[in-house]
């Protein structure tokens, strides 16, 4: 079975709900027999995040940004441990990291983001808060492919939410994380049916 197997390696930096939730989605549904897909592995560059302790049974690596001078050395050594995986997906699921463009050119068509706003709105970080500076009546999450021009690339799905009186940023955050955990498995199993990547 393992070699007819195709892979997803998914990259976090901190909480990884939205990797648990894959992870759960993938054992729940049945990923391995009706899709012959399987979470292979979990890195972080954070070697502290409380994600790699939450991943479900799935194998876990830390590479830790720090270690390295450049963010060229570092994607160079990030590569390295996910291509051990030779993966048909690499989903990055909360991880800050901007990667260079030659990381990106070398996963083209096999890697997506979830990002915590309504897409092309509020690209970038700190997303809520400038939501609610905004006065938006409407906030979400976006699932898209990650291109060399970030927070850009072709949006494969979004989640709207409602602002609501006396919403924080925080308030705002957990309402958008639930529909995350919802959206980011559906389209990795629809990606992954299509036979799109
Ligand atoms: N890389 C590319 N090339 N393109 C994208 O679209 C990317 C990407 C890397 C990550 C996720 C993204 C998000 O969903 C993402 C999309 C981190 C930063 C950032 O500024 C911005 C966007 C995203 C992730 N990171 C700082 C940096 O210097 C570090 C911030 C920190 O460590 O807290 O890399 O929002
Ligand atoms: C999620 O809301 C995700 O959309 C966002 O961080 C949170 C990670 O939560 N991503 C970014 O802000 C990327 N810059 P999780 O670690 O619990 O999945």
């Amino acid at each position: 079975m393992g070699s007819f197997m195709k892979n997803i390696v998914i990259l976090i930096s901190g909480s990884g709900s939205n990797m648990a939730a894959i992870v759960q989605a993938a054992q729940r549904e049945h990923w391995s027999e009706r899709l012959g897909v399987r979470v292979a592995a979990v890195i972080s560059n954070q070697p502290d995040a409380a994600g790699l302790k939450q991943a479900h049974g799935v194998a876990t690596q830390a590479v830790d940004h720090k270690a390295f001078a450049t963010r060229e050395a570092f994607d160079a050594a990030l590569q390295h441990a996910i291509d051990a995986y030779a993966p048909t997906l690499v989903v990055l699921a909360g991880f800050m990291r901007i990667l260079t463009p030659a990381f990106v050119r070398h996963y083209e068509g096999r890697l997506i983001n979830i990002h915590p706003s309504l897409l092309p709105a509020f690209t970038g970080l700190n997303t809520h808060q400038r939501a609610l500076d905004a006065g938006c009546k409407v906030a979400g999450a976006t699932v898209h492919r990650v291109t060399s021009e970030l927070d850009h690339g072709e949006i494969l799905a979004q989640a709207v939410v409602p602002v609501l009186a006396g919403d924080t940023a925080a308030t705002l955050a957990a309402r958008v994380l639930t529909q995350e955990h919802i959206i980011y498995p559906q389209v990795i199993a629809s990606l992954l049916q299509a036979g799109v990547t």
